[in-house]
């Protein structure tokens, strides 16, 4: 069966100076005409700039309007954010979303969205955020509720909770990183009744506000979804690059990590592919492009290194 990839590309409108030889950005119908992907896929140009500007995270919602979550403070975690959620809509049908209306503006930060339970689900560490939208209107029925708070953001700009993906189970799952810990717990909860989590995959109960870590370990995994067997996947920022995680698994590189201090073993990834060729640690930072990408049903999320 014929696999189409749905992509969202951006081109940027910063000109390189003359004396720098890196060459000038591809307008986006050029850089989808250079993908080079695995036969049988095939890649096609949903919406750019200036439509959608920093997507960090993006999601379906039961009409197949994607929303964007647009990360305009990357980089910078301030208390009061710019960032955005913008809905795109393809209203004739031809495959580019050319409707754009901004769903929410002025958050902090962040790193994940999903659309459900009538309204949308916002990773803004140190909050995991509730945008309610009951009635369906495209406008926000009130102010974000904080279902949880807790998740990291004072260590590092990057390594913090991410998501979403809806498990088969009926939990949003969402990945983890190492360097940026958590304790998580609904607001109000004291410390020592708070939920360390310090890299994996973690999950929400959407109606019992339940939080659980499902697995511990990898580094900075960015991307969470299943296939049609219910198995879970991540694809980890860093090296190794794809985990097949499995509930209550403890994985590599450990880290010195206290979660998996005392596990039997930690579980190594499942694919060949490595970040550096053997005995050359700083080759795939020259001219050798690498790509690892991760088919996930209707989404997918392409890691690039150089
Ligand atoms: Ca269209
Ligand atoms: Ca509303």
């Amino acid at each position: 069966m014929r696999k189409i990839c749905l992509l969202v590309v951006l081109a940027s409108s910063i000109v390189a100076p003359a004396a720098d030889r890196t060459p000038a950005p591809l307008s986006p119908d050029d850089a989808v005409k250079a993908m080079v992907l695995p036969e049988g896929f095939k890649a096609t140009l949903v919406a750019c700039e200036p439509d959608i500007v920093q997507p960090v995270a993006y999601c379906f919602d039961d009409r197949g309007r994607l929303f964007v979550a647009e990360a305009y403070n990357y980089g910078f975690w301030q208390p009061h954010g710019k960032d955005r959620i913008v809905i795109l809509e393809d209203t004739d049908g031809d495959g580019r979303f050319e409707t754009r209306k901004v769903f929410y503006d002025g958050l902090n930060y962040v790193t994940g969205i999903e659309v459900g339970f009538g309204g949308v689900y916002v990773m803004s560490p140190p909050n995991l955020l509730f945008i309610p939208d009951r009635d369906g209107d495209d406008k926000p029925d009130s102010k974000p509720e904080v279902l949880f708070d807790g998740f990291g953001h004072k260590e590092s700009r990057h390594n913090m909770a991410n998501g979403f993906t809806w498990g088969p189970d009926g939990w949003l799952y969402g990945g983890h990183g190492r360097t940026t810990p958590s304790d998580v717990g609904r607001p109000g909860t004291p410390a020592n009744q708070r939920i360390h989590c310090d890299g994996g995959v973690y999950r929400i109960h959407p109606t019992r506000l339940v939080f659980e870590t499902f697995a511990d370990g990898t580094t900075n995994p960015w991307g969470v979804d299943f296939d049609d067997f219910g198995q879970c996947f991540v694809s980890n920022c860093v090296n190794p690059h794809l985990f097949h995680m499995i509930q209550g698994g403890h994985y590599e590189p450990w880290r010195n990590r206290v979660s998996s201090m005392y596990a039997y073993d930690r579980l190594p990834t499942c694919a060949d592919h490595r970040h550096y060729p053997p005995g050359k640690p700083n080759a795939m930072r020259g001219a050798t492009p690498e790509t690892l990408a991760l088919w996930q049903h209707l989404r997918f999320r392409l890691v690039r290194h150089r």
